[in-house]
């Protein structure tokens, strides 16, 4: 029988000693949060959760009507759990402090509440990604508690929404993916101690912006895409999703490299992704299944935030892909 994700959180704590009581009820109220999102989803045109919301987030881009209404699901949940101190979200300019945040205020939560949202109306596989940090302690409450390098993480995980929807949870001990059972409403344990193969034939990039990109990047790609006439030898197939979520839940399945670079248009924008509750918490379910990521520098994990939405280039996933595409921003 596979354990439910409450079973599995206290017999971690009882093993391990973590996660403490504060951080289990915090991520079973996340993952709370989660289904009660993937019913809206599954609703699709039933649920008039479709279409724009006709208003633009903190970077620009304009929101869907169900990235508000994860945001504000995720938003209320939190607030009930006792165990937050603030809220920081994708589709929010500033942090949400949560009035009386419960007796011990010990933790605080990121999110990006709807990752794909341009595959919202399509039906394609979409996401909520989270990472949980520790509230530091007698300091005032600003964003600047939050600016923590990724490393300090003490949770992180996303939900896919696709043909099954599935809760993957890091707290530093493993990766593991708890699939909904619709009939009980349960998550349960059905990817133990998920890992990353080493070795792919797989990569996913946006290769609309091949023109863009910087000479490290277009290396790499063009020996990918070389194949078996080039010096790797063999053959890599593509995969876009345009879900970060769906196309690394790939990746923790049967191995892969998923890269958004920087590129030559806004050279003081690296990348598309966010730092903090993107590229962050994926990197550290990442590192933790065996793999790597990197923003072609250095580790995610080390990077320190200067700001909430701050932005960042990604390569992750198989080790020695992003060792090798790593390598080659090292040798310009
Ligand atoms: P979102 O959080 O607004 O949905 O944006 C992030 C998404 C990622 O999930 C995905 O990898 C990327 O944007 C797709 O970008 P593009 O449209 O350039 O392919
Ligand atoms: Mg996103």
């Amino acid at each position: 029988m596979h354990l439910t994700l409450s079973q599995f959180l206290s017999e971690a704590r009882r093993a391990q000693g973590a996660p403490d009581a504060c951080l289990q009820q915090l991520i079973e109220t996340v993952a709370d949060g989660c289904r009660t999102i993937a019913a809206q989803v599954n609703q699709g045109a039933l649920g008039c959760t479709l279409g724009s919301a006709g208003q633009e987030n903190v970077q620009g881009e304009i929101q869907q009507k169900l990235d508000l209404i994860a945001n504000e699901i995720l938003l209320e949940k939190a607030a009930a759990s006792g165990a937050l101190a603030a809220i920081a979200s994708e589709e929010m300019a500033q942090i949400h402090l949560i009035p009386d945040g419960g007796a011990q205020r010990a933790y605080l939560l990121l999110c990006d509440p709807l990752d794909g949202s341009s595959n919202i109306d399509v039906n394609v596989s979409i996401g909520t990604i989270f990472s949980v940090l520790r509230c530091p302690r007698g300091e005032p409450l600003t964003e600047r508690a939050f600016l923590q390098p990724g490393a300090q993480q003490a949770a992180a995980g996303y939900a896919v929404y696709g043909p099954q929807t599935l809760f993957v949870l890091t707290t530093g001990e493993g990766v593991h993916g708890f699939t909904l059972d619709r009939g009980t409403g349960l998550w349960r344990l059905t990817h133990p101690a998920l890992r990353i193969p080493e070795q792919t034939h797989e990569y996913a990039i946006n290769a609309s912006n091949t023109r863009h990109w910087y000479a490290p990047v277009q290396r790499y790609i063009d020996e990918l895409m070389a194949g078996k006439d080039g010096v790797r030898q063999k053959d890599f197939n593509m995969r876009w999703i345009a879900s970060m979520v769906g196309d690394v839940h790939r990746i923790l399945m049967r191995g892969g490299i998923f890269m958004y670079p920087s590129d030559r248009r806004a050279p003081l924008r690296p990348g598309k992704l966010r730092l903090m509750y993107e590229a962050s918490p994926i990197a550290w379910l990442v590192e933790q299944a065996g793999g790597a990521a990197t923003n072609g520098y250095q580790r995610i994990l080390e990077l320190v935030p200067g700001q909430l939405h701050e932005r960042v280039a990604v390569f992750l996933g198989s080790r020695q892909e992003v060792e090798r595409v790593t390598h080659y921003h090292h040798a310009v």
